[in-house]
């Protein structure tokens, strides 16, 4: 990395993007890599690791075994914990996570608070960092009927919890219910000392204005984050939702083609080429194990060569079967 970078007196070289990839590969081998800022396992039954970079993330894959999720940066890491955060940071990237348990904090609202309160308070004391990405993955997320959904007490929580962590504008995000431990929240997320821009869906309302019907707080995400140098977009969880409604209740092809054509419609919106390819990652959430095999084999015919990890994920919204997130290089 060029050294100028730390001079603000100096135009900074914009940032490029980590690269994330999945692999086959051992926990242990993978972190002594260089450029290994964070690495994920998936499942129970993940491989553990004491290294604060790496994540055990709730939730399980369809694919036996699952791939680790591997993010690398162009220059040196360095990491540690504070409380209950671990962090690594390198070439101008910042990786954090937080794993809370509600019975430890109250409920899902006020664990949640705690978690970007945490998280907000942390990356501010490391300087101007822009928040890019948020992950949030949290139990039984569908639990409770209305204003009473364990996702619309997050929802209150995370707004009440991020304070002015997002003045610039929302970072792109996923929320997703996880079948692990129902009182663990797991929040991480990617920053940068370099901003992005946000990217919305023209398609879509954004999440931010969803109507009241949606809960009391609207979501606060962005549909997707081009990162500084622009040679990346992080997509957001994208479903089937046309303007603020969800479309095609109880069909999974129809919901799949939405969730492909709102894809689309977000690469357009960045000023992306279409479609996607061997080195842009994917993750799909799938609410019923039962749908895995056949979301398998649109996403094969669909995005064929498109690295797709296959994920046991509750949608925040209980009619959507299906929600895809990832990344898009330039
Ligand atoms: C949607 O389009 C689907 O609460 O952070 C997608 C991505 C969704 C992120 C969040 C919610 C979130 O509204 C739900």
């Amino acid at each position: 990395m060029v050294q100028g970078c730390e001079n603000p007196l100096i135009d900074p070289l914009p940032r490029r993007a980590p690269r994330v990839s999945y692999r086959y590969a051992e926990v242990a081998s993978t972190l002594d890599e260089p450029g290994t800022l964070a690495l994920f396992g998936f499942a129970a039954d993940a491989p553990a690791s004491a290294d604060p970079r790496y994540l055990q993330v709730a939730l399980e894959g369809f694919d036996a075994p699952a791939p680790l999720e591997l993010w690398q940066v162009d220059a040196p890491v360095s990491c540690g914990r504070d409380g209950a955060l671990h962090w690594s940071s390198g070439g101008g990237w910042l990786f954090a996570a937080i794993e809370l348990d509600e019975r430890e904090h109250g409920d899902a609202a006020s664990t949640a608070k705690l978690a970007y309160e945490q998280l907000h308070h942390f990356v501010a004391a490391r300087g101007a960092q822009h928040v890019l990405r948020v992950w949030n993955y949290l139990g039984a997320i569908n639990h409770g009927e209305g204003d009473a959904e364990r996702y619309k007490h997050f929802c209150d929580g995370r707004a009440a919890g991020m304070g002015d962590f997002f003045v610039e504008g929302f970072p792109a995000a996923t929320a997703i219910g996880h079948h692990g431990d129902p009182h663990r929240l797991q929040v991480y997320l990617l920053a940068c000392d370099q901003g992005g821009s946000r990217v919305e869906n023209p398609r879509q309302v954004s999440a931010w204005r969803y109507p009241r019907q949606y809960g009391r707080t609207p979501p606060s995400f962005a549909r997707a984050m081009l990162l500084p140098a622009l040679d990346a977009l992080a997509i957001s969880g994208t479903a089937a939702v046309v303007g603020h409604a969800s479309a095609h209740h109880d069909d999974l092809d129809a919901q799949l083609d939405e969730t492909l054509t709102n894809l689309e419609a977000v690469l357009a919106s960045a000023d992306m080429a279409a479609g996607f390819d061997t080195h842009s990652p994917l993750k799909a959430y799938v609410r019923h194990s039962t749908d895995a095999q056949h979301v398998r084999d649109f996403l094969k015919r669909r995005l064929p060569g498109v690295p797709v990890l296959l994920l046991h994920g509750d949608i925040c919204r209980s009619e959507l079967l299906v929600e895809i997130d990832g990344w898009r290089y330039a």
